[in-house]
């Protein structure tokens, strides 16, 4: 039965159509810089916000309507919401999806029955992306849900709970791999504290690292070459998440050996709740060649928690689209929606709007960066900031040629620096404007 048997493929009328279930900007096969708006973009699709998710707050249950059961049920009403859930993204002609083991099967009383659903639901997922071409950006396991995970998975005091999370990643790296998805992603649920007077957190840490280099050695005997990402967050559900932003990520990564395994997965709204903003996140990690992958969602201005809003503003999204360009474009990752409706869009046609809105927001963030990039302005006045670097002591600092010593005899001989100009923030702020409007 068809979930959405009224819609039609969502299609570009350009951005003069009225039609809210048409793109205004989104045109797949329209060529920017060489690569269509597809390969720039390479939108994905969650399953467990998208497919699962109720809207539930902490006053009261969900009450989202879905042609699919939104409850775990069977593996039957599994594999039901999974062919549902292909036909919503092919009509809206999203070329990836993205899912954590839990969300598509039904957890069972043992790991080896839960093991045994999965397989079930990914015999259709494969058959599915098989009939319409959709593909798998990236997998993950669910290791903050059960009550097993109540401390953590991988940094728990608990060596039976880190077992069992590594039983799960097994399985879910094995099916992520059967399915060809182009990545697996790493974000810490629980690993993190609540309390510090009951934690060991070096120790913790320490288990945490050993955990991905599990995981690293099982890729490598199992064959899959698919991108590991670890998705930084600062807070929720722990007070302290170990992965709280790009900046921590990378020196945990580094500090154990495990930089050459893992990129970033950014997320907008845990970029804010770390107090950056996303073109910092996306700046910090392309800066160090660890841009993987962007979760594509936006907080609320005047709320400080996970709200998980899909994109709305250009401005946002013109940065993004501008840093991923900087920095040479996704080879395996994505503009991946983790995103949810509010619990008053509560229609199952608002996940059509919804995702419509960040499509085209993207789109047209991707025309306005080309834009910037294309009129070089910007990039002339960042040149023009930096240039005492390029020649005299700067080019000399640069090429190493210079020690405090000879500095000091420079600055004996030269009494004062040549004048600094101005940053013209406001100018500079304008000026992006002026590809906005
Ligand atoms: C939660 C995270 C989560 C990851 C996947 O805040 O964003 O959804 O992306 O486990
Ligand atoms: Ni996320
Ligand atoms: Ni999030």
């Amino acid at each position: 039965m068809a979930a959405f048997p009224e819609i039609e493929k969502i299609r570009f009328e350009g951005p003069d159509s009225t039609n809210p279930l048409a793109f205004r900007h989104y045109d797949a096969d329209a060529v920017i810089e060489g690569r269509t708006m597809k390969e720039h973009l390479r939108f994905s699709v969650v399953y467990w916000h998208t497919f699962r998710g109720a809207g539930a707050d902490p006053f009261g249950p969900g009450c989202a309507e879905r042609p699919w059961k939104l409850e775990d049920g069977t593996v039957e009403d599994a594999i039901n919401r999974a062919k549902m859930a292909f036909e919503f993204i092919e009509k809206l002609g999203a070329p990836y999806y993205a899912f954590h083991d839990r969300d598509v099967a039904p957890e069972g009383e043992t790991l080896r029955e839960s093991n045994a659903n999965l397989d079930a639901v990914v015999k259709v997922f494969r058959e599915l992306q098989d009939e319409t071409g959709i593909k798998l950006l990236w997998g993950t396991a669910n290791l903050f849900s059960n009550k097993r995970y109540a401390h953590g998975a991988a940094t728990s005091p608990n060596a039976d709970a880190f077992s069992y999370a590594a039983a799960q990643v097994k399985k879910a790296m094995e099916v992520t791999k059967e399915l060809g998805g182009e990545g697996y992603t790493f974000w810490g649920g629980r690993e993190g504290y609540q309390n510090l007077w009951n934690t060991d957190m070096k120790r913790e840490l320490d288990h945490l690292a050993q955990f991905l280099h599990m995981a690293v050695d099982y890729a490598k005997e199992i064959g899959f070459t698919g991108q590991f990402y670890i998705e930084p967050k600062p807070k929720e559900p722990t007070k302290h998440q170990y992965d709280s932003d790009a900046a921590a990520c990378m020196n945990f990564l580094r500090a154990y050996d495990l930089e050459d395994h893992l990129k970033l997965n950014l997320e907008t709204n845990h970029a804010t709740l770390a107090g950056h903003t996303m073109m910092h996140e996306m700046d910090a990690a392309g800066g160090q060649g660890m841009l993987g992958s962007i979760d594509a969602n936006t907080g609320d201005e005047l709320l400080g928690w996970d709200t998980d809003q899909f994109p709305t503003s250009v401005y946002l999204t013109a940065q993004c689209m501008l840093m991923l360009m900087k920095y040479g474009g996704f080879k395996t990752g994505g503009v991946n929606f983790d995103a949810k409706v509010r619990r008053e869009s509560f229609e199952a046609m608002d996940l059509f709007h919804a995702h419509i809105g960040g499509m085209d927001a993207f789109a047209a963030g991707l025309k306005i960066a080309a834009a910037i990039r294309a009129d070089g302005e910007l990039a002339r006045l960042l040149t023009e900031r930096y240039s005492t670097w390029d020649n005299g002591v700067g080019a000399g600092i640069e090429k190493g040629e210079h020690d405090f010593k000879t500095l000091e005899t420079y600055m004996l001989d030269k009494g004062e620096i040549d004048p600094n100009i101005s940053g013209r923030q406001e100018m500079l702020e304008n000026l992006i404007n002026r590809y906005i409007y």
